[in-house]
């Protein structure tokens, strides 16, 4: 058996938490197309018959602005502590930038073999994309670069076998069951703020957070309530929308994928509330579960 871990890192919105996904065959981590989707680093477990792979999600390189920020950023470098390889996916659509190059030189300092995944090939054109992996050519560190995208499923399995290799681990971590190391609670407070992420515009997304106020099973249902926390008095009415639409669809995307899931029938309660700045606001992150590592 061969086991270990294998940090996914790279720019915000290049397709770290889609690869991940596709690489477990299950939605673990949220995706949209926002920049800071993913808050933490969120664990997709692959267990076969000869080999347990530990995929570790991170937050997209962002300069900080707050206490989250800080906090986001601190769970990249926890997640590239101590691994057997380093994933960097590199947005092939966008094209291949100085800090892409200057972050694999970071990590070429960590001493572990660095593979890159060029991702969203489906979208990429040809003619463009040649340049930019030329650029890729002979950068030291780099052990590997596979072109993929998890969207359409294409590559993903030659890179999943090809990161085997790396692992250096010979015991299980988690049993053969278990995707990811996160709750079910933690999962459907991520898929709320998804469906926000996915219905609001310009900056409210950034300043969202989801607290579960209620998770309980009764019989084949689940009752849950929760709140959409907002940063600013001026972002409740528009997360509200007219007559409470807005609100009421992103409560109907979202319990349709929680019902998913869960596997069973779910009532789901949102509510809107402002709590000013809490980004910045040390118990409102701890009660996010953004200041420990929560599961
Ligand atoms: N066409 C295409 N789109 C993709 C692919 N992979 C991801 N995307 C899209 O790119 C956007 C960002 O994807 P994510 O997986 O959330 O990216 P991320 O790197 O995890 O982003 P952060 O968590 O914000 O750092 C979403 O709209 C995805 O649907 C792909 O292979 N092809
Ligand atoms: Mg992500």
């Amino acid at each position: 058996m061969k086991t270990g871990f294998i940090a996914i890192v790279g720019q915000a919105n290049a397709g770290k938490s889609t690869l991940l996904n596709s690489f477990v065959q299950q939605k673990v981590s949220i995706v949209s197309p926002k920049p800071q989707t993913t808050r933490e680093q969120i664990l997709g477990i692959w267990t076969d018959a000869d080999s347990q792979m530990v995929f570790v999600d991170t937050p997209g390189f962002l300069h900080s602005k707050n206490a989250l920020g800080d906090y986001m950023l601190k769970s990249i470098d926890n997640a590239v502590a101590d691994v057997d390889c380093i994933l960097v996916v590199i947005d092939g659509h966008d094209g291949i930038d100085e800090r892409e190059l200057s972050q694999i030189e970071r990590y070429r300092k960590k001493g572990v073999p660095i593979v890159v995944a060029v991702s969203k090939i489906d979208i990429s054109q040809p003619a463009k994309l040649m340049p930019e992996l030329a650029k890729l050519n002979g950068i030291e560190g780099v052990s590997e670069v596979y072109c993929v995208s998890a969207k359409r499923n294409n590559g993903v399995e030659e890179l999943k076998q090809a990161l085997k290799k790396y692992l250096t681990g010979t015991e299980m971590y988690f049993d053969e069951d278990d995707v990811t190391d996160k709750s079910q609670r933690f999962v459907v407070s991520e898929i709320i703020r998804e469906k926000v992420l996915l219905a609001c515009q310009n900056e409210i997304p950034h300043g969202v957070g989801i607290a579960i106020n209620k998770m309980q099973q009764n019989g084949n249902a689940w009752d849950i309530d929760a709140t959409v926390i907002v940063e600013k008095a001026s972002h409740k009415p528009i997360v509200l929308g007219k007559q409470g639409a807005m609100i009421k669809s992103i409560g109907t995307h979202a319990r349709e994928s929680i019902e998913k899931m869960l596997e069973a029938n779910v009532y789901l309660t949102l509510w809107v509330k402002v709590k000013e700045d809490w980004r910045n606001n040390p118990s409102m992150l701890n009660e996010l579960g953004y200041s420990n590592r929560r599961k």
